[in-house]
């Protein structure tokens, strides 16, 4: 049975892979498991037929038979508990995997997320600096931890796994916002994810939808209120991601 998942009809990260359909897709490209994707508008996430699929009115939904459900890690852990390849077979490997799987989603990615909605939503108060600093110590301290965890190694734990997938999504947010070149370790591990192949057919994908809805050759006005429309979309996005 073929799944469908759901994604921004114009995501607000301009084609770079950071909206949370990313993760699924490379999972299910992981696993050679063919999706179709319904694409959604702001509008639309929010009426009630969406609501139904996703109780928060976002974005990514899996649908597959009689199963919808809703989050990027449990959309991802279970196509990985269903296929081969993203899970290992040993059990306290696997135990390891799912452990690392929760500290990408609880641990690593809050205080990157904090750090850039404060970017965009609070540049504007007086004392922006002064958190700000404080934002970049919790994020730098959790790379720095998380460096010291990975050290010369590929991957977290042994092989490739959905683990590294989240992780590699989430340290993704910050190395497009952010100064990773601090860590040498860190930029190389997100560079050999997004140098697997089933990453590039996701982000291909995903940076089509986007193209599509961009053709070139617009006049400068043009471009200015669809700067302006994609900077209040991005301030609409990242307020409701707050609300997750
Ligand atoms: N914890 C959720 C977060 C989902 C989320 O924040 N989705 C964003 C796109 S990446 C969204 O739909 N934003 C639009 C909105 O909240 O209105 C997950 O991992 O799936």
């Amino acid at each position: 049975m073929t799944p469908t998942i759901t994604a921004f009809e114009r995501s607000p990260d301009r084609g770079q892979g950071l909206a949370r359909d990313m993760r699924v897709r490379w999972a299910l490209e992981e696993v050679g498991q063919p999706y179709d994707v319904r694409l959604v508008s702001f509008g639309e996430m929010k009426e009630a037929a969406h609501r139904k699929l996703h109780p928060f009115a976002q974005i990514p939904t899996y649908e597959a038979g009689d199963l919808a459900l809703f989050e990027s890690g449990a959309i991802v852990f279970h196509i990985a508990e269903r296929h081969a390849g993203l899970l290992p077979e040993d059990p306290n490997a696997r135990a390891r995997a799912i452990a690392w799987m929760f500290a990408a989603l609880n641990t690593v990615e809050p205080p990157i997320v904090e750090r850039s909605m404060a970017m965009i939503l609070e540049r504007d108060k007086p004392w922006f600096e002064e958190r700000q600093a404080m934002l970049d110590n919790r994020v730098q301290v959790r790379l720095g931890e998380l460096s010291r965890h990975l050290g010369d190694a590929d991957w977290l734990d042994g092989a490739f796994s959905a683990a590294d997938l989240l992780m590699v999504t989430v340290l993704r947010r910050f190395s497009r916002a952010g100064d990773i070149g601090k860590y040498p370790n860190l930029a190389a591990y997100i560079a050999r994810g997004e140098a697997r192949p089933a990453y590039q057919r996701a982000f291909a994908d995903q940076l089509a939808v986007f193209t599509a809805h961009s053709p070139n050759g617009r006049s400068a006005s043009v471009a200015g209120s669809i700067r302006s429309a994609f900077y209040l979309l991005a301030r609409r996005w990242c307020t409701r991601m707050m609300d997750a």
